[in-house]
C-alpha cells in the first residue's frame, strides 16, 4: 500500500490506532526499502523535518525525536546510583546511543540492533541521530536482543528498550518473559526501561505489560513524555527496578542547570523527570489500585 497520498504521509494503522491517524505533509521521498525485516522509509517533510517511517509507523522526525530519546534514556539512568554499564535493544537510528553515552557516570553501552539497514539508512539520512554510533563507549551488534540477553546474565546497570510498536517483530518485547531476561542480565539493583505506549490509546496494553514487568521487578512506574508527531501526541514508558526501595520518581542522580547544559538536554530536567511520573487520576487509579 502507497503510504503517501497527494503530497501527504498518513499513520494509518487500524489495528493499533483505529479511527485516527496523524499525517505529515512530504516534501520528497528520500529512500525507501523492503528490508529483511521490514519497509523502511525516510521523508523530508513540510513542517518535521526528516522522518524515520517503518513499517508505516512514525519512529522519529528531527524536529521533535530529542523528547522520546533524552526520556527514555535519562530516566532509568538518573533512578539508577551508578548506571556505569548499560545495554540499549533497538535504537536503530542511533538517538538513543547519542543520549546514554552522554551521561557522566556510563563507561560502557553495549547495543543490539536486528535490523542493520536502519543503521545504515539511519547514518546516511539521519546523521544527528546515528552521531550516537560514532562514540567510542558503544559497541553495536547487529542482531537479536533475545539471544543476546540469554549470553549476557549479570551484566547490565541500566537495560533500555527502544523497540518500535507491539505489531510484527517487537510483539515479543512487550511480554513477562521478555521482562524475565531482562532480569537475569541485570547486576543487583539494576533498572529497566522499555517503550511502553500511550495510556490514551493502549490502556489495557500498558495495564497488562505493568503486570508482566510486576512479576520481575519489586517496583515499576510508568512515566510520560510528549511527542507531537506521534499519535496523541504522547508516549510512555515502564521502568522497573530491582531494587525495592528505590523510589523511580526521586531521581538518584540530580542535575544542576548548568549540567543540563553541558550535556545538551533540551526536554530532560530532574524537574521534568519528577513530573513524568504524575499521572491523570482515572490513570492512576487503574494502574497501581
Ligand atoms: N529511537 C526512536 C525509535 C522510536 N521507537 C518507538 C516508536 C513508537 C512509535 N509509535 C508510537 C505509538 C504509541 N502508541
Amino acid at each position: 500500500m502507497d503510504l503517501i497520498s497527494k503530497g501527504w504521509f498518513s499513520e494509518i494503522q487500524d489495528d493499533l490506532w483505529p479511527g485516527q491517524s496523524f499525517s505529515l505533509k512530504v516534501k520528497e521521498v528520500l529512500h525507501k526499502e523492503k528490508s529483511e525485516f521490514q519497509d523502511i522509509q525516510v521523508v523530508e517533510t513540510e513542517t518535521y523535518g526528516r522522518c524515520l517511517i517503518l513499517d508505516g509507523i512514525i519512529q522519529c522526525t528531527t524536529r521533535d525525536e530529542f523528547s522520546y530519546q533524552e526520556m527514555i534514556s535519562f530516566l532509568p539512568l538518573c533512578s539508577h546510583p551508578n548506571p556505569q554499564k548499560v545495554l540499549i535493544v533497538g535504537g536503530g537510528d542511533g538517538g538513543v546511543a547519542r543520549e546514554v553515552v552522554k551521561h557522566p557516570l556510563v563507561k560502557e553501552v553495549h547495543q543490539v540492533e536486528i535490523d542493520d539497514r536502519v543503521v545504515q539508512v539511519s547514518k546516511k539520512y539521519l546523521p544527528s541521530m546515528a552521531c550516537g554510533f560514532d562514540s567510542e563507549k558503544l559497541v553495536l551488534t547487529i542482531g537479536d536482543g533475545f539471544e543476546y540477553m540469554k549470553n549476557h546474565k549479570n551484566e547490565f546497570d541500566v537495560i533500555i528498550t527502544d523497540s518500535s510498536d507491539p505489531v510484527g517483530p517487537a510483539v515479543s518485547l512487550f511480554h513477562e518473559s521478555y521482562f524475565e531476561l531482562l532480569k537475569q542480565a541485570l547486576k543487583e539493583g539494576g533498572v529497566v526501561c522499555s517503550q511502553a505506549g500511550s495510556f490514551w490509546l493502549d490502556f489495557d496494553y500498558v495495564k497488562k505489560t505493568m503486570k508482566g514487568c510486576s512479576l520481575h521487578f519489586p517496583k515499576v512506574g510508568y512515566a510520560v513524555t510528549s511527542v507531537p508527531s506521534y499519535p496523541c501526541g504522547h508516549i510512555g514508558f515502564i521502568i522497573g527496578s530491582l531494587d525495592a526501595n528505590r523510589k523511580l520518581e526521586k531521581p538518584a542522580k540530580r542535575f544542576e542547570k548548568s549540567e543540563i547544559d553541558a550535556l545538551n538536554l533540551k526536554y530532560y530536567s530532574s524537574n521534568i523527570h519528577e513530573a513524568a511520573f504524575t499521572l491523570p487520576r482515572w490513570v492512576e487509579k487503574h494502574f497501581y489500585e
